[in-house]
């Protein structure tokens, strides 16, 4: 594969195939400002490569796919820029739901938080057997802002979000699957071929009716994900300002078990 850009999000191409891996391996691959501004200039170049067909999306390394949004960067924000911050990873997470391609999340390793919203942007989830998925966010008194307590609903229905948004539990890649939140399971080794090889399949077919089709599916969800999306912005901006929350994410940061007041 052609390696065309190497940075914070690396982009490669082989034919029809367009590999973007989120590559911040030491922090778990974490979605800080560059990170979520790389995918956004990213997904806007292979928008206008006529011999893209698909996407697939991963983390780098074998830990990871990708561990959240990055929580120290979050904790040193004030109210400006976390608004500034949220609106860039929405955006980003919309611009994968919106592009014309499919994208294929290839999931090596944890899924947690943003990392799962990520996921759930793109059209079909392939994880590794030994993946963990969950979303975290009650740990640090905030609740999922990329989007997840929407789209997770629309994949695995209420009462399974309901579940892993109160507990935060984290869960295998295969009771994901078998919650319909994880598409296609495999061995952690071949996560990438499987995903290729799924990639190969669609990029075979009429380009215009599988991009016809991702525009019909989508439109089936757009009315209520877009009124639930705003909602979820205004009750993550309000959380954030608690003491609950500066609590929770300095807890994370010297590894020790929060102490929640309810304010
Ligand atoms: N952010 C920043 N750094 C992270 C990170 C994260 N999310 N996750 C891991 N790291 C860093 C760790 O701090 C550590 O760094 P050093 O200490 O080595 O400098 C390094 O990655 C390796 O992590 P660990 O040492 O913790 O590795 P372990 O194997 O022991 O544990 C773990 C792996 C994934 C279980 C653990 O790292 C973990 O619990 N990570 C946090 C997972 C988490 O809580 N994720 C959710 C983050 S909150 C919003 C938009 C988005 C969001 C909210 C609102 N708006 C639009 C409204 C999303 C929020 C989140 O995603």
């Amino acid at each position: 594969m052609a390696i065309i850009e190497e940075e914070t999000v690396k982009v490669a191409q082989d034919g029809a195939l367009v590999e973007i891996t989120i590559n911040r391996p030491k922090s778990l691959n974490a979605l800080n400002a560059d990170v979520l501004q790389g995918l956004l200039l990213a997904l806007q170049k292979v928008s206008k490569n006529p011999e893209a067909r698909v996407v697939i999306l991963t983390g780098a390394g074998e830990k990871a796919f990708v561990a959240g949004a990055d929580i120290h960067g979050m904790a040193q924000l004030g109210p400006r820029p976390i608004a500034d911050y949220v609106e860039l990873g929405q955006r980003a997470m919309r611009a994968i739901e919106t592009l014309a391609l499919p994208v294929i999340a290839a999931v090596n390793g944890y899924a947690l938080g943003g990392g799962l919203e990520l996921a759930l942007a793109c059209d079909i989830i392939v994880a590794s057997k030994a993946a963990k998925l969950g979303q975290p966010e009650v740990n640090l008194g905030i609740i999922p802002g990329f989007g997840g307590t929407q789209r997770l609903i629309q994949r695995c229905g209420v009462g399974a979000a309901r579940r892993l948004v109160y507990t935060a539990e984290l869960i295998s890649a295969e009771e994901a699957h078998g919650l319909g939140l994880v598409d296609k399971l495999c061995e952690p080794a071949d996560v990438l071929a499987v995903s290729r090889n799924m990639g190969q399949l669609i990029a075979a077919k009429a380009p215009l009716a599988v991009q016809g089709a991702k525009q019909v599916i989508r439109r089936s969800q757009d009315d209520s994900l877009l009124a639930g999306l705003r909602a979820e912005v205004d009750m993550f901006l309000s959380l954030f300002a608690t003491a609950d929350r500066e609590e929770g994410m300095q807890a994370f940061m010297q590894k020790r078990e929060p102490r929640f007041v309810a304010k």
